[in-house]
């Protein structure tokens, strides 16, 4: 088995919680090396991006999380074999990249100018991904979104819902989800309660 090193920030959830999850679903060890943010900004020149999570396999970096999603997915079951589901499954992932992206855009933004931000995430991309995504799970049968069972999309869309629905992003209504796209949110709460994540979390607090 190869030697798996996964760096992120300290915080359980972002762009690498479901590639940590995947890990431990599939019972791989790996470094799950935590950084804050002042460490970040010492090391990020030296990551191909300049950004994280950086997977290292035997020392080599592999970036951007939903390639890692989909590498550690498939050893941990959680990524389709059949290649339309895995395009459902891909989708799913790169939609919620796109909407990472845009709330990421408001990130250092003070007073006036982040009130019109949030408020143009509200107004704009935010319904149009959340309902969105509402489709997705809707053509996935209501329950999972791609291959009738548990995938890396239902763990990222879960991870980015539970974060909109935690009230932190001033200006974003913490209920958002709930009143724009219920299905997406009974979803998060059904992934969240599934017992490979839960086992999960467990073993963080252990
Ligand atoms: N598409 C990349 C995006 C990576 C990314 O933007 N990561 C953020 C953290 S979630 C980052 O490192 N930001 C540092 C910065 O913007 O300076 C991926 O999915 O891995």
């Amino acid at each position: 088995m190869p030697d798996y090193k996964l760096t992120y920030f300290d915080v359980d959830g972002g762009r690498a919680e479901a590639v940590r999850i995947a890990f431990h679903v599939a019972g791989i060890t790996f470094e799950d090396k935590r950084i804050s943010y002042q460490e970040f900004g010492e090391i990020f020149p030296t990551m191909r991006f300049h950004s994280v999570p950086v997977l290292e396999i035997d020392g080599a970096q592999v970036t951007q999380s939903n390639a890692q999603c989909r590498y550690i997915g498939k050893m941990a079951g959680l990524y389709p074999t059949d290649d339309l589901q895995a395009l459902y499954c891909d989708e799913v992932l790169g939609a919620i990249e796109d909407l990472t992206h845009y709330i990421v855009q408001t990130f250092g933004l003070q007073d006036e100018e982040l009130l019109l931000a949030r408020q143009g995430l509200v107004d704009g991309w935010l319904p149009i991904f959340l309902t969105g995504l509402d489709g997705l799970l809707t053509r996935g049968g209501g329950e999972y979104f791609a291959d009738n069972q548990l995938t890396v999309a239902d763990i990222t869309s879960s991870v980015v819902v539970s974060w909109l629905c935690a009230g932190q992003l001033d200006h974003v209504p913490a209920d958002i989800v709930q009143k724009l796209a219920p299905g997406l949110f009974e979803h998060q709460k059904r992934i969240a309660a599934d017992p490979r994540i839960v086992a999960y979390y467990a073993s963080r607090v252990a």
